[in-house]
């Protein structure tokens, strides 16, 4: 379905962002779903604003224990691995997010833990990705999340300068890399619906305009990346 991935860059964002509306098909998305909810109850982490399920191990600074990735993910890691954006690398992390209508994530940025490109399926739910530019005085520099495994961006303060917005359709995939990765943060705000405005530069090819109000459901993501530093476990439980 995705031939050549320079026809999906958002060409009114900063460089690299690529959009691809259907990247799954809404059987693959039920089949998502499906999975991610029976997932073991222990698998989630209840964080103040989302619930999130981590697969393929804690980053860590001193290297990620991996472990393998349940087949249900692997095809995916697999099919944009298969976009090329990556290089030859082959994603070995996934974090799902859930959000219900009225949650969010604060601004961040994904940090040195990964490499510096991501890429998000979304399920269930539109939502609005917003972006902010960095503006750290010095306490921020000191506080600055060094991007915790989970994306909980808590310990950061809010950035102000809201620079654009993505829609990110159910089924659709999102991927961002060089500065859109680096020199960004990016964030959802905390409601149950969304104002399209001029703000948002990924509508051209969709069924809304500016002034079109989305009502938000329950969304999962799949935010689907690669660390670099891993580890193995020997068979005693030695790194
Ligand atoms: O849910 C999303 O699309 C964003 C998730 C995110 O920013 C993160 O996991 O770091």
């Amino acid at each position: 379905m995705c031939d050549n991935i320079e026809d999906f860059k958002v060409k009114e964002a900063p460089s690299t962002a690529y959009y691809i509306p259907n990247f799954i098909s809404r059987d693959e998305e039920k089949y998502l779903i499906d999975q991610v909810n029976s997932a073991p109850k222990p698998k989630w982490k209840q964080l103040s604003n989302r619930r999130l399920q981590n697969w393929g191990g804690q980053p860590h600074p001193k290297g990620m224990i991996a472990e393998k990735l349940p087949k249900w993910l692997e095809v995916y890691t697999r099919k944009v691995a298969d976009l090329g954006v990556f290089g030859d690398l082959v994603p070995n992390h996934v974090l799902v997010n859930e959000y219900q209508s009225g949650q969010g994530i604060m601004p961040h940025e994904d940090g040195p833990l990964f490499h510096p490109v991501v890429t998000t399926i979304s399920l269930g739910s539109h939502t609005l990705l917003d972006f902010y530019q960095h503006r750290r005085d010095s306490t921020q520099e000191a506080t600055a999340h060094q991007s915790t495994q989970d994306g909980d961006s808590s310990s950061e303060k809010p950035v102000q300068h809201h620079v654009l917005s993505l829609l990110l359709q159910p089924r659709s995939l999102l991927v961002l890399k060089d500065d859109m990765y680096t020199s960004y943060l990016h964030g959802i705000t905390e409601t149950t619906s969304d104002l399209i405005t001029d703000k948002v530069v990924n509508i051209d090819r969709m069924d809304h305009s500016i002034g079109d109000t989305l009502d938000r459901s329950c969304r999962i993501s799949l935010t689907i990346r690669y660390v670099p530093k891993t580890l193995k476990m020997n068979l005693f439980g030695k790194r």
